[in-house]
């Protein structure tokens, strides 16, 4: 049997690829992994016979694992490689870590077709297609040729129903592109839903020196990680999988309250600290929680965003409390830099669910008003650059908060109080 994986970065090794090390039948699951988009990661974990270092950082010390789930990684470009393994029958998973971007969500969650439309008229004219959906579609036109059967898509990235969401974009692009194969995904595909958590930072020269130290290994690409893991599914896998379960990974019928708890809490929190924590001059989540204004902006829209996690209280109480722990782990040199990235795809998942509810009910929630107004400012040239390659139509309207709201959110952005509230809450220039 084997895993294919589209995605290969630091994510992905200290999660998926460690997840499946850790099962009990992880000899049969080999993984074939495929860059998305930096090729440098397949070049260095080949030459390393896909062996790697993760380093698992506690508050105190390094632990250092030798992850060898990897044994053959391919660069983006090798599209012969991906039709092969998509078309083989014991290919059985795709996984995929391909950021909120990658999808090519439109404001609505179908397929951005002025984003996908190079990719569809590429396959149109036979030539190969570059996209997540464009790529998935491919190989999956190739399995259906070679009778590969029935095959899991996982994506394992931060959205909501993450497997609808890429059912839908996969969907909307075949239709466009191969409509032919369209009743053929209908019924061989599997869309699993995943939460997937694991705080990854990039890795340092400091890192790759300490690996070394700690191993004796010289690993080019060694991974940080925080020794806190969870991974929740929810789906069928019709051609088997590893035993992730026995690994730490569960499986459960409805993923909802799980995935809200982490993208809300998690996920916003940190969206928070990359926006308005970075404004105040902070470069990592550890430095911006220990700045006291920070926390109790984190506690204000945790209590905001509990609301919306169908969570007893309890447990939501414990999940606050580790996720402070979490992010005060000084030794993860987690930059706010990193997690302020893609905001434009970010924001509508992380923190509309929340301002959108707190509205309707006739509520300004400040917690929510200030990520939106952090980010406002950070299109503005504050706090953490801006790396976003769907920000440019915001940047252009940023002198304006109902401007950026019209687009953000357009339902939001006729409302005066709204408007009045963000606009306060965003800096103002020092006179
Ligand atoms: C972060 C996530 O960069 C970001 O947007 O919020 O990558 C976060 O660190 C992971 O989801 C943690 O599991």
């Amino acid at each position: 049997m084997r895993i294919v994986h589209l995605g290969l970065g630091n994510f992905f090794r200290a999660h998926q690829a460690w997840y499946t090390s850790a099962a009990p039948d992880a000899a049969q699951w080999p993984i074939a992994a495929f860059t998305g988009r930096s090729p440098g990661a397949a070049v260095a974990l080949n030459a390393q016979h896909g062996r790697y270092t993760l380093l698992v950082r506690g508050p105190e010390h390094d632990e250092a694992q030798m992850i060898g789930a990897v044994d053959a990684a391919y660069p983006s470009n090798d599209h012969q490689a991906w039709r092969e393994h998509l078309a083989a029958p014991r290919t059985a998973v795709v996984t995929l870590t391909v950021t909120e971007a990658g999808y090519l969500r439109d404001a609505d969650g179908g397929l951005d077709e002025s984003r996908a439309a190079a990719d569809v008229a590429a396959w149109l004219r036979g030539d190969a297609v570059q996209t997540v959906p464009g790529r998935l579609m491919a190989g999956l036109a190739e399995r259906r040729i070679s009778g590969g059967g029935p095959i899991a898509i996982v994506p394992c990235d931060n959205l909501p129903e993450n497997g609808a969401a890429v059912a839908r974009v996969l969907f909307d692009f075949t239709a466009l592109a191969e409509p032919a194969l369209v009743p053929w995904i209908r019924d061989s595909v599997s869309f699993v839903t995943t939460m997937v958590d694991r705080i990854t930072p990039r890795t340092t020269a400091e890192d790759v020196r300490v690996a070394r130290e700690l191993t004796g290994f010289d690993d080019a690409v060694p991974v940080v990680t925080e020794p806190f893991s969870e991974w929740v599914l929810s789906g069928v896998f019709p051609a088997g999988r590893p035993s992730w379960e026995a690994a730490g990974a569960r499986f459960v019928a409805d993923i909802v309250p799980h995935e809200q708890r982490k993208l809300l809490l998690l996920n916003g929190g940190h969206s928070l600290l990359a926006y308005a924590g970075s404004t105040r001059g902070h470069a990592t989540v550890a430095d911006a929680v220990t700045d006291p204004e920070c926390r109790t902006w984190l506690a204000q829209w945790w209590d905001e965003a509990s609301g919306y996690v169908p969570l007893p209280p309890g447990e939501l109480a414990e999940y606050r409390e580790a996720l402070l722990t979490r992010f005060g782990n000084g030794r993860i040199r987690h930059t706010l830099a990193q997690i302020a990235a893609d905001g434009s795809q970010k924001l509508p998942v992380r923190v509309l669910p929340v301002l959108r509810g707190e509205v309707a009910a006739g509520r300004l929630p400040a917690g929510a008003i200030r990520i939106v107004a952090g980010w406002i400012d950070h299109l503005r040239g504050a706090g953490a650059p801006v790396s976003d390659a769907g920000a440019a139509p915001f940047q252009a309207r940023a002198a304006s908060v109902r401007d950026v709201l019209a687009l953000l959110a357009p339902d939001l952005a006729g409302n005066d109080a709204l408007v009045a509230a963000v606009d306060h809450a965003t800096l103002k220039p020092t006179t």
